[in-house]
């Protein structure tokens, strides 16, 4: 337990109706008992709001409520004291002074937090759980905080150390008894744990999901100039966002909108028109525009249907990957270009036909970004961290697959002793002060 005890503005700083000022620690209760007092004189019952005053010597500082909750049964699993004031930040300040000035210290960002952890109440991916519950900039994002603030990370992680421990236990029996267990024996049925284990924790891991749930689906609109994608980002955000005109280069420069879908962020790029030209500043947006469709999730070629397409646009349908679209726009012009000609250049692309003029013609395609992100809503893992931790992880595995083949089987317990080393440091069961300092350095002073 640590001995001091830390205060903070647990609330935003700017003005709000009210503002709260949280103390932890075991001076709490005598530091909240200098400088509130409740109306009626009447002594403060443990989780019972209190009405009364924060005094500063004679002088009221602000009516407001205050409620102590007693160690164990408090956020931290120490003594907390939180008091109420009015939302202003010269009200909030003044009362954070008078706490420190009556011995507490100013919590360091997520001290709160990190004690709940130090002091068993949550474990690591839970802490970072609630940090990303209050940074959450997208539903799904926000959803798989409270996964994690609930356990799902760690109940994942849990079940793949048990299944780590099996192991553990039978290299240790082959190492302990070699004349009970023949080696063939021993490495053949280690072998085969190793590998489901390695499995199963592969087919976990979907960076490229969790990539989706945090950061949103990039979605880059490229193609010639005047094809329509300015128009494109506008009705698919749905307001005026980008210039247009029937000039061919009015986009100079990348121009980027948010729109939600299913709960996920799509973040939406419209870019320079590709072509070849002697304007140094659109020449700089061209390489923009190549730039931003390399980084794209989903890239969108806008074809411009009322017209044919052009030897560039040919060979850039050529181009198109699983991860693009040929959007043939205009529609509700001339229809010059089809599906069935851009297929016939490239076979296996996926193409659809629209109108930026049209908002209900934009529903098939928003069906396809949608798509991009169907399967990724349950993930276990989605926190960078953890990931990370689970990589290294199946390196160890694998490492120890390696030393079983010349049957090594110290080596192989020193190989799976570091796998479970990495699982441990998504829990926080095994970790180092500095990795703590790292985690909780990015969360918010008062949490
Ligand atoms: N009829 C019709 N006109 C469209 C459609 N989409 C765009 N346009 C027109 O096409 C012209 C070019 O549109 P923009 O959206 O500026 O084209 P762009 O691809 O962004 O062009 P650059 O920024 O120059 O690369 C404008 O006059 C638009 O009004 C469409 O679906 N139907
Ligand atoms: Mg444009």
């Amino acid at each position: 337990m640590n001995s001091d005890t830390i205060a903070a503005i647990a609330t935003s700083a700017g003005m709000g109706g009210i503002g709260i000022i949280r103390i932890s620690g075991s001076a709490s209760m005598r530091i909240l008992g200098d400088i509130f007092r409740p109306a009626g004189g009447k002594p403060m019952q443990n989780r019972y709001l209190t009405y009364g005053k924060v005094m500063d010597g004679d002088e009221t500082v602000d009516a407001c409520m205050a409620v102590i909750m007693r160690a164990p049964a408090s956020y931290t699993r120490e003594d907390v004291a939180e008091i109420q004031t009015h939302g202003g930040p010269f009200v909030m300040h003044r009362v954070l002074q008078l706490c420190l000035s009556r011995g507490a210290r100013l919590a360091e960002p997520g001290e709160f937090t990190r004690r709940a952890f130090e002091n068993g109440r949550i474990d690591l991916s839970q802490a970072e759980g609630v940090m990303r519950l209050i940074a959450a900039r997208g539903e799904e994002e926000y959803r798989a905080a409270v996964r994690q603030m609930e356990g799902g990370a760690a109940a994942f992680v849990r079940k793949a150390a048990d299944a780590l421990y099996q192991l553990q236990a039978g290299l240790a029996a082959c190492i302990d008894y070699p004349e009970e267990i023949s080696d063939e024996e021993g490495a053949g049925e280690l072998r085969e744990g190793l590998e489901k284990l390695i499995r199963w924790l592969e087919e976990s891991v979907d960076e490229h999901g969790a990539r989706l749930v945090n950061e949103g689906v990039q979605v880059t609109l490229y193609g010639a100039p005047n094809a329509g994608k300015s128009s494109l980002l506008n009705a698919l955000s749905g307001r005026e966002r980008a210039i247009v005109t029937d000039i061919p280069g009015t986009t100079r420069d990348i121009i980027e909108d948010e729109i939600v879908l299913d709960g996920f962020r799509i973040r939406l790029t419209d870019t320079a028109g590709l072509r070849e030209t002697g304007d140094p500043i659109e020449k700089i947006g061209v390489e923009r525009s190549k730039a931003a469709m390399r980084n794209a999730d989903l890239a969108l070629l806008v074809l411009d249907g009322s017209r044919e397409v052009t030897e560039a646009e040919k060979e850039q349908i050529r181009q198109l990957d699983d991860r693009a679209i040929a959007v043939i726009n205009k529609s509700d012009l001339e229809d010059v270009l089809r599906e069935a000609d851009v297929r016939k250049m490239n076979p296996d692309v996926r193409c659809i036909t629209v109108s930026a003029m049209e908002e209900e013609s934009l529903k098939p395609l928003k069906n396809m970004i949608r798509s991009m992100v169907a399967g990724v809503k349950s993930l276990s893992l989605t926190q960078p961290r953890h990931l990370d931790a689970i990589r290294r992880a199946i390196a160890h595995l694998e490492d120890a697959k390696r030393t079983l083949e010349t049957w090594s089987p110290d080596m192989a317990a020193t190989d799976l002793e570091a796998a479970q080393a990495a699982l441990g440091e998504i829990t926080g069961d095994r970790v180092d002060e500095k990795l703590l300092d790292t985690v909780f350095s990015s969360f918010c002073v008062g949490k």
